[in-house]
């Protein structure tokens, strides 16, 4: 069994809380600027989140709205200006400080770092919202620190769909039992079970509790391993939480990756 060699990194949801705050506050600008009634509130774009991809977010929406151009390639290409623009007023969001990282991703990329891991980036958002988010609290060299940034214009087909794993695995020639990922929602558990990608959860204010069967740990932030409880691969058999203290650093990871049994379950 291969020995732990890169850390994969899922980004909205897991790197920072930056759905409710960033992409649903900088959407509801977007609407505004261009003078549309529209508001997209926390459970109304929970609901939506269904949807990977603000873009196709958007177009699910718009089917529900009488106000919406009727006209396929209009609607389309009113979806791609709000899209724009959304994502100006998402990097202008982060640029300001308002979507800190999550307690304990700063502390275990630290721990990649010394110990050399490997880390990489496999997101199915669009690349200047990632590039808006790490530069923001890792300065504009913030790439260097990655062996891979895969992203949605990489990656077109969106999580669940496994691509921009199976990219990623490509571009750090890595098999997928030799890379660990962490991620926060459904689609991204999804995307990683279909390429073989063994999966922790941590659970995000949207993805608060959905089954994550097959992940080989689920936990609510990778700031308190307390709050972990270390997945089996059938339903139903869990493990109890663990006992002491502190954060989920490198070392707990390597020890979950090492001893799964095959508990990466395949779903193609
Ligand atoms: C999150 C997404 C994205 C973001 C918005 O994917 O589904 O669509 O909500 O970004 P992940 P865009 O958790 O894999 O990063 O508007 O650029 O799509
Ligand atoms: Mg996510």
């Amino acid at each position: 069994m291969a020995a732990l060699q890169a850390l994969i990194w899922d980004v909205d949801g897991t790197l920072a809380e930056t759905e409710r705050d960033g992409h649903r506050v900088a959407f509801n600008a977007a609407f505004k600027s261009l003078g549309l009634d529209w508001h997209w509130g926390e459970s109304r774009y929970g609901d939506l989140l269904e949807v990977t991809g603000g873009r196709e977010r958007l177009l699910r929406d718009m089917d529900t709205r009488a106000d919406a151009p009727s006209d396929p390639a209009e609607r389309d290409a009113m979806a791609r200006l709000l899209h724009a623009l959304k994502n100006k007023q998402y990097a202008a969001i982060v640029a300001a400080g308002h979507i800190p990282l999550r307690a304990g991703v700063a502390a275990l990329m630290a721990d990649c770092r010394l110990a050399g891991l490997p880390m990489a980036i496999a997101t199915t958002t669009s690349r200047s919202n990632v590039d808006a988010l790490m530069g923001a609290h890792f300065g504009p060299g913030w790439e260097s620190g990655f062996a891979a940034v895969l992203c949605a214009e990489d990656a077109p087909v969106k999580k669940p769909d496994p691509l921009v794993y199976r990219l990623t695995l490509e571009r750090l020639d890595l098999p997928p039992e030799a890379v660990l990922a962490v991620e926060d929602s459904p689609a991204g558990v999804g995307a990683c079970l279909a390429a073989r990608v063994p999966v922790v959860v941590t659970r995000s204010v949207y993805f608060g509790d959905f089954p994550a069967e097959g992940a080989l740990a689920v936990g609510a932030g990778l700031h308190d391993r307390r709050t972990w409880v270390p997945g089996v691969p059938r339903p139903g058999k869990r493990e109890a939480p663990l006992p002491e203290d502190g954060r989920v650093d490198l070392d707990l990871l390597c020890a979950w990756h090492a001893r799964r049994t095959g508990s990466v379950v395949l779903s193609t």
